[in-house]
């Protein structure tokens, strides 16, 4: 569910997943926007084949993720499942593209995920925390 706490009405996105028409997100054309204070209802499925994390870059920059710890896995490009995943250090991804990655979790602690391009890893603004932008951790328990 969304509930939308912004002050402008927004739907949500999933490109890659099998979703119908009306779930697209598409604002106005395929979906009624979810208004300022309202909520939205998305639903879907997913398989075990469709366990990992699911990258999109909305933006428009050019990326280079990588995760340390482990090799990922590629398993699909733009939604479209690859015919044999492909072990993958970094994974280079442009405007628009989608790609899905899985991995195996099998060692304790904080996994670094994060783009390797230098300035998507900075906050420039911010002189107390230079680290930021693209870069998250996978608390592996
Ligand atoms: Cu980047």
């Amino acid at each position: 569910m969304l509930k939308n706490e912004l002050n402008e009405p927004t739907t949500l996105n999933f490109p890659g997943l099998p979703l119908p028409a009306s779930q697209l997100g598409i604002g106005g054309v395929t979906q009624r926007p979810i208004p300022p204070g309202g909520e939205g209802v998305y639903r879907f499925t997913v398989t075990p084949d469709m366990v990992g994390t699911h990258l999109y870059e909305s933006g428009m920059c050019y990326h280079a993720m990588h995760v340390h710890e482990t090799t990922f896995w590629l398993l699909a490009e733009d939604g479209r499942p690859l015919p044999k995943p492909r072990p993958m250090n970094v994974l280079a991804i442009a405007p628009g593209e989608t790609a899905d990655v899985e991995f195996v979790a099998d060692v304790r602690g904080d996994w670094m995920f994060h783009c390797h391009i230098l300035d998507h890893m900075m906050n420039p603004d911010d002189e107390v925390d230079m680290m930021g932008g693209l870069v998250t951790f996978i608390h592996v328990k």
